[in-house]
Protein backbone atom coordinates (compact mmCIF):
# COMPACT_ATOMS: atom_id res chain seq x y z
CA UNK A 1 0.00 0.00 0.00
CA UNK A 2 1.01 3.29 -0.95
CA UNK A 3 0.25 5.02 2.55
CA UNK A 4 2.33 2.22 4.22
CA UNK A 5 5.20 2.68 2.56
CA UNK A 6 4.59 6.60 3.09
CA UNK A 7 4.41 6.27 6.54
CA UNK A 8 7.53 4.03 6.86
CA UNK A 9 9.44 6.57 4.71
CA UNK A 10 8.33 8.96 7.43
CA UNK A 11 9.27 7.68 10.39
CA UNK A 12 12.55 6.97 8.83
CA UNK A 13 13.43 10.55 7.58
CA UNK A 14 11.95 12.25 10.68
CA UNK A 15 9.16 14.00 8.78
CA UNK A 16 7.12 14.09 11.53
CA UNK A 17 6.58 16.88 13.91
CA UNK A 18 5.41 18.12 17.49
CA UNK A 19 3.61 20.91 17.85
CA UNK A 20 2.49 21.49 21.71
CA UNK A 21 -0.57 23.64 22.72
CA UNK A 22 -0.66 25.08 26.29
CA UNK A 23 -3.10 24.22 29.21
CA UNK A 24 -4.02 27.45 30.32
CA UNK A 25 -4.94 28.21 34.42
CA UNK A 26 -7.42 31.09 33.37
CA UNK A 27 -7.18 32.51 36.72
CA UNK A 28 -3.88 33.25 36.54
CA UNK A 29 -2.66 32.78 33.35
CA UNK A 30 -0.31 30.54 33.31
CA UNK A 31 0.52 27.69 31.72
CA UNK A 32 0.16 24.59 33.74
CA UNK A 33 0.73 21.71 30.99
CA UNK A 34 0.90 21.14 27.34
CA UNK A 35 -0.44 18.72 24.93
CA UNK A 36 1.97 17.20 22.26
CA UNK A 37 -0.37 17.03 18.89
CA UNK A 38 1.68 15.23 16.03
CA UNK A 39 1.93 16.66 12.49
CA UNK A 40 2.86 15.10 9.19
CA UNK A 41 5.51 17.45 6.92
CA UNK A 42 5.51 15.20 3.60
CA UNK A 43 7.78 16.05 1.25
CA UNK A 44 5.22 14.70 -1.28
CA UNK A 45 1.96 14.93 0.07
CA UNK A 46 2.56 18.27 2.06
CA UNK A 47 1.01 18.62 5.46
CA UNK A 48 -1.27 15.98 6.60
CA UNK A 49 -3.07 16.33 9.34
CA UNK A 50 -3.47 13.63 12.09
CA UNK A 51 -6.79 12.83 11.32
CA UNK A 52 -5.73 11.56 7.84
CA UNK A 53 -3.06 8.80 8.95
CA UNK A 54 -3.78 7.78 12.28
CA UNK A 55 -6.79 5.79 11.98
CA UNK A 56 -4.80 4.21 9.12
CA UNK A 57 -1.20 3.61 10.80
CA UNK A 58 -4.06 2.04 13.75
CA UNK A 59 -5.15 -0.34 10.84
CA UNK A 60 -1.79 -1.02 9.53
CA UNK A 61 -0.19 -1.60 12.87
CA UNK A 62 2.27 1.35 12.32
CA UNK A 63 1.07 3.29 15.11
CA UNK A 64 3.12 1.09 17.71
CA UNK A 65 6.02 3.09 16.17
CA UNK A 66 4.36 6.28 16.15
CA UNK A 67 3.33 6.62 19.03
CA UNK A 68 7.21 5.73 20.28
CA UNK A 69 8.66 8.38 18.20
CA UNK A 70 5.68 10.40 19.54
CA UNK A 71 7.39 9.69 23.17
CA UNK A 72 10.75 10.13 22.64
CA UNK A 73 10.39 13.18 20.85
CA UNK A 74 8.33 14.58 23.84
CA UNK A 75 11.38 13.47 26.34
CA UNK A 76 13.72 14.78 23.94
CA UNK A 77 11.87 18.01 24.02
CA UNK A 78 11.39 18.07 28.09
CA UNK A 79 15.14 17.33 28.50
CA UNK A 80 16.30 20.12 26.25
CA UNK A 81 13.91 22.48 28.06
CA UNK A 82 15.85 21.48 30.74
CA UNK A 83 18.70 21.97 29.95
CA UNK A 84 18.05 25.53 29.19
CA UNK A 85 16.63 26.24 31.97
CA UNK A 86 13.05 25.93 31.58
CA UNK A 87 11.11 24.19 33.62
CA UNK A 88 8.68 22.88 31.66
CA UNK A 89 4.88 21.77 32.81
CA UNK A 90 3.63 18.13 32.55
CA UNK A 91 3.72 17.07 28.40
CA UNK A 92 0.67 15.20 27.79
CA UNK A 93 0.80 12.81 24.88
CA UNK A 94 -2.10 10.92 22.80
CA UNK A 95 -1.78 7.33 22.92
CA UNK A 96 -3.82 5.24 20.57
CA UNK A 97 -6.08 2.39 22.12
CA UNK A 98 -4.33 -0.21 20.59
CA UNK A 99 -1.19 0.41 21.88
CA UNK A 100 -2.19 1.72 25.46
CA UNK A 101 -3.81 -2.55 25.94
CA UNK A 102 -0.24 -3.94 24.57
CA UNK A 103 2.14 -4.95 27.86
CA UNK A 104 5.32 -3.52 26.55
CA UNK A 105 3.73 0.25 26.72
CA UNK A 106 5.01 0.47 30.16
CA UNK A 107 8.50 -0.05 29.34
CA UNK A 108 8.93 1.17 26.61
CA UNK A 109 7.79 5.06 28.27
CA UNK A 110 10.23 4.42 31.11
CA UNK A 111 12.80 3.57 28.87
CA UNK A 112 12.17 7.00 26.73
CA UNK A 113 11.94 8.65 30.84
CA UNK A 114 15.20 7.09 31.64
CA UNK A 115 17.25 7.90 28.13
CA UNK A 116 16.49 11.26 29.02
CA UNK A 117 16.96 11.60 32.80
CA UNK A 118 13.09 12.37 33.08
CA UNK A 119 10.40 11.54 36.00
CA UNK A 120 7.26 9.56 35.47
CA UNK A 121 5.47 12.80 36.65
CA UNK A 122 7.02 15.07 33.13
CA UNK A 123 4.67 13.09 31.38
CA UNK A 124 1.25 12.54 30.91
CA UNK A 125 -0.56 10.01 28.93
CA UNK A 126 -4.24 10.84 27.04
CA UNK A 127 -6.72 7.97 26.76
CA UNK A 128 -10.76 8.11 25.62
CA UNK A 129 -13.01 6.46 28.20
CA UNK A 130 -13.54 3.18 25.00
CA UNK A 131 -10.11 2.40 25.01
CA UNK A 132 -10.32 1.78 29.11
CA UNK A 133 -13.64 -0.06 28.67
CA UNK A 134 -12.38 -2.06 25.39
CA UNK A 135 -9.97 -4.69 27.80
CA UNK A 136 -10.69 -3.57 31.40
CA UNK A 137 -8.00 -6.18 32.89
CA UNK A 138 -4.87 -4.90 31.07
CA UNK A 139 -5.96 -1.44 31.10
CA UNK A 140 -6.06 -1.63 34.96
CA UNK A 141 -2.37 -3.39 34.72
CA UNK A 142 -1.20 -0.53 32.64
CA UNK A 143 -2.97 2.15 34.29
CA UNK A 144 -1.69 1.08 37.95
CA UNK A 145 2.44 0.54 36.50
CA UNK A 146 1.77 3.99 35.01
CA UNK A 147 0.61 5.46 38.36
CA UNK A 148 3.37 3.97 40.21
CA UNK A 149 6.30 5.41 37.52
CA UNK A 150 4.59 9.11 38.65
CA UNK A 151 2.95 9.16 35.20
CA UNK A 152 -0.66 10.73 35.52
CA UNK A 153 -3.31 9.88 33.07
CA UNK A 154 -6.08 12.27 31.74
CA UNK A 155 -9.45 10.92 29.89
CA UNK A 156 -9.72 12.79 26.27
CA UNK A 157 -13.08 13.90 24.71
CA UNK A 158 -15.03 13.19 27.97
CA UNK A 159 -18.59 12.57 27.99
CA UNK A 160 -18.42 11.64 24.28
CA UNK A 161 -17.58 7.73 24.98
CA UNK A 162 -19.27 4.98 26.74
CA UNK A 163 -19.60 6.66 30.55
CA UNK A 164 -19.70 3.88 32.86
CA UNK A 165 -19.36 6.41 35.73
CA UNK A 166 -18.37 3.52 37.84
CA UNK A 167 -14.92 2.97 36.12
CA UNK A 168 -13.76 6.85 37.10
CA UNK A 169 -13.74 4.91 40.67
CA UNK A 170 -12.16 1.49 39.67
CA UNK A 171 -9.86 3.45 37.54
CA UNK A 172 -6.53 5.37 38.80
CA UNK A 173 -7.22 8.18 36.73
CA UNK A 174 -5.84 11.64 37.52
CA UNK A 175 -7.60 14.45 34.94
CA UNK A 176 -10.71 14.15 32.70
CA UNK A 177 -10.94 16.77 29.90
CA UNK A 178 -14.60 17.68 28.98
CA UNK A 179 -15.08 17.32 25.30
CA UNK A 180 -14.70 20.26 22.74
CA UNK A 181 -18.47 20.01 21.65
CA UNK A 182 -20.00 20.23 25.40
CA UNK A 183 -17.44 23.58 25.50
CA UNK A 184 -19.07 25.11 22.51
CA UNK A 185 -22.59 24.76 23.41
CA UNK A 186 -22.34 25.90 26.75
CA UNK A 187 -23.24 29.36 25.74
CA UNK A 188 -25.44 28.53 23.01
CA UNK A 189 -27.01 25.25 24.61
CA UNK A 190 -29.08 24.13 27.74
CA UNK A 191 -27.13 20.70 27.43
CA UNK A 192 -23.85 21.81 26.85
CA UNK A 193 -24.39 23.73 29.56
CA UNK A 194 -26.43 21.22 31.87
CA UNK A 195 -23.57 18.26 30.55
CA UNK A 196 -20.61 20.45 31.24
CA UNK A 197 -21.77 21.57 34.87
CA UNK A 198 -22.50 18.00 35.65
CA UNK A 199 -19.09 16.50 34.55
CA UNK A 200 -17.57 19.33 36.59
CA UNK A 201 -19.75 18.75 39.77
CA UNK A 202 -18.83 15.28 39.57
CA UNK A 203 -14.95 15.80 38.99
CA UNK A 204 -14.91 17.86 41.53
CA UNK A 205 -16.25 15.43 44.32
CA UNK A 206 -14.37 13.04 42.81
CA UNK A 207 -11.22 14.80 42.92
CA UNK A 208 -10.30 14.95 39.71
CA UNK A 209 -8.44 17.46 37.97
CA UNK A 210 -10.37 18.90 34.79
CA UNK A 211 -9.73 20.29 31.52
CA UNK A 212 -11.86 22.48 29.31
CA UNK A 213 -11.16 21.27 25.88
CA UNK A 214 -11.46 23.69 22.57
CA UNK A 215 -12.58 27.14 24.46
CA UNK A 216 -12.83 29.57 21.90
CA UNK A 217 -14.68 32.48 23.75
CA UNK A 218 -14.60 34.96 26.52
CA UNK A 219 -17.96 33.68 27.06
CA UNK A 220 -17.17 30.59 27.33
CA UNK A 221 -14.38 31.03 29.82
CA UNK A 222 -16.36 33.34 31.88
CA UNK A 223 -19.37 30.20 32.24
CA UNK A 224 -15.93 27.51 32.82
CA UNK A 225 -14.30 29.88 35.52
CA UNK A 226 -17.83 30.46 37.17
CA UNK A 227 -18.81 26.91 37.68
CA UNK A 228 -15.50 26.08 39.33
CA UNK A 229 -13.19 25.00 36.13
CA UNK A 230 -10.04 26.84 35.61
CA UNK A 231 -7.89 24.86 33.52
CA UNK A 232 -8.74 25.16 29.69
CA UNK A 233 -7.45 24.55 26.50
CA UNK A 234 -8.31 26.24 22.95
CA UNK A 235 -7.51 28.78 20.55
CA UNK A 236 -8.77 32.04 23.40
CA UNK A 237 -5.40 31.00 24.82
CA UNK A 238 -3.35 29.40 22.03
CA UNK A 239 -3.72 27.31 18.99
CA UNK A 240 -1.10 24.36 18.70
CA UNK A 241 2.61 26.06 18.38
CA UNK A 242 5.76 24.64 17.67
CA UNK A 243 8.60 24.05 19.73
CA UNK A 244 10.36 27.59 19.19
CA UNK A 245 7.11 28.89 19.84
CA UNK A 246 6.23 27.39 22.88
CA UNK A 247 10.24 28.01 24.32
CA UNK A 248 9.02 31.59 23.77
CA UNK A 249 5.94 31.25 25.57
CA UNK A 250 7.12 29.03 28.82
CA UNK A 251 9.58 31.92 28.92
CA UNK A 252 7.42 35.31 28.33
CA UNK A 253 4.06 33.76 29.27
CA UNK A 254 1.36 34.25 27.21
O1 LIG B 1 -4.71 19.13 15.98
P1 LIG B 1 -5.40 17.96 15.97
O2 LIG B 1 -5.75 17.91 14.49
O3 LIG B 1 -3.97 17.80 16.26
O4 LIG B 1 -5.45 16.39 16.35
C1 LIG B 1 -6.47 15.61 15.84
C2 LIG B 1 -6.57 14.26 16.50
O5 LIG B 1 -5.40 13.49 16.29
C3 LIG B 1 -6.73 14.38 18.02
O6 LIG B 1 -7.98 13.83 18.34
C4 LIG B 1 -5.66 13.53 18.61
O7 LIG B 1 -6.19 12.60 19.55
C5 LIG B 1 -5.02 12.81 17.45
N1 LIG B 1 -3.58 12.91 17.65
C6 LIG B 1 -2.83 14.04 17.63
N2 LIG B 1 -1.55 13.76 17.90
C7 LIG B 1 -1.48 12.42 18.12
C8 LIG B 1 -0.42 11.52 18.46
O8 LIG B 1 0.73 11.91 18.66
N3 LIG B 1 -0.73 10.20 18.59
C9 LIG B 1 -2.00 9.73 18.41
N4 LIG B 1 -2.20 8.40 18.55
N5 LIG B 1 -3.03 10.55 18.10
C10 LIG B 1 -2.78 11.88 17.96
O1 LIG C 1 -6.69 14.76 21.31
P1 LIG C 1 -7.86 15.61 20.93
O2 LIG C 1 -8.98 14.94 20.21
O3 LIG C 1 -8.42 16.29 22.12
O4 LIG C 1 -7.22 16.72 20.01
C1 LIG C 1 -7.46 18.04 20.19
C2 LIG C 1 -7.84 18.61 18.86
O5 LIG C 1 -8.57 19.83 19.05
C3 LIG C 1 -6.66 18.98 18.01
O6 LIG C 1 -7.03 18.72 16.70
C4 LIG C 1 -6.50 20.46 18.24
O7 LIG C 1 -5.83 21.12 17.19
C5 LIG C 1 -7.95 20.88 18.31
N1 LIG C 1 -8.21 22.12 19.07
C6 LIG C 1 -7.55 22.61 20.12
N2 LIG C 1 -8.12 23.76 20.57
C7 LIG C 1 -9.17 23.99 19.77
C8 LIG C 1 -10.15 25.04 19.72
O8 LIG C 1 -10.20 25.96 20.51
N3 LIG C 1 -11.09 24.93 18.74
C9 LIG C 1 -11.10 23.91 17.83
N4 LIG C 1 -12.06 23.93 16.89
N5 LIG C 1 -10.20 22.91 17.85
C10 LIG C 1 -9.24 22.95 18.82
MN1 LIG D 1 -6.00 14.89 23.27
NA1 LIG E 1 -10.20 15.76 22.87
Amino acid sequence: LLLERQLRKALANEEFVLYYQPQVDADSGRIVGLEALIRWQSPELGFVPPVSFIPFAEESGQIMLIDEWVVHAVCRQIAAWRAQGITPPRVAVNLSGCHFLKKSLVEMVAECLQNFGLEGRHLEVELTEGVIMRDVEQATATLADLKRMGVTVSIDDFGTGYSSLSYLRRFPIDTLKIDRSFITGVTKDADGAAITTAIISMATSMRLDIVAEGVETAEQMTFLLDHGCAVMQGYLFCRPAPPEEVTRLLVDGL
